[in-house]
């Protein structure tokens, strides 16, 4: 009878220190933003690609309603879709995150489209961008601006304009 009463209690505690209850709060519901990044703009260009890790630690499915900078007119997310030779970029709105996701977005991938930049992006400033998600609301990270190798994969040279 002790014995049972004890290991009850045990299981109590490990149910107390699991990562699932720890999960159950509602700050952990927002997804984390990292490793965001931008590549420097040429004088005079009007779009631009940050890149970044959208991590969904929580439970439920969400979705990135929008992403905003004050740096750019607008921020739109865009897929990399390879048919036989050609590359092309789509527009996702919104963009789903399932529950305990890991989403990369990176050159030749997924990227944040700047569009109708109001200034160069120059090699070692930080852009500010706000990711506006459904459930998990405003998350708000600055891009580290690296200098663009010109080896790269520019996915911007696919676009029509
Ligand atoms: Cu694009």
């Amino acid at each position: 009878m002790n014995l049972t009463r004890r290991l009850l209690g045990s299981i109590a505690l490990v149910a107390l220190l699991s990562p699932n209850a720890l999960a159950a709060g509602p700050a952990a519901a927002t997804p984390t933003v990292e490793r965001a990044w931008a590549r420097a703009t040429a004088p005079g260009a009007t779009m631009g690609a940050a890149y970044l890790v959208i991590d969904n630690r929580g439970r439920r499915a969400d979705r990135l309603l929008s992403i905003s900078t004050p740096r750019a007119e607008s921020a739109q997310v865009h897929v990399t879709i390879r048919e036989l030779d050609q590359v092309r970029m789509r527009r996702v709105d919104p963009l789903h995150i399932a529950a305990g996701e890991r989403l990369v977005l990176e050159p030749g991938g997924t990227h944040v489209m700047l569009m109708g930049l109001r200034s160069p992006l120059l090699a070692g400033e930080k852009l500010p961008l706000t990711l506006r998600f459904e459930t998990g609301g405003e998350v708000k990270v600055e891009a580290n601006v690296v200098a663009a190798s010109p080896a790269a994969t520019d996915p911007h040279a696919h676009h029509a304009q």
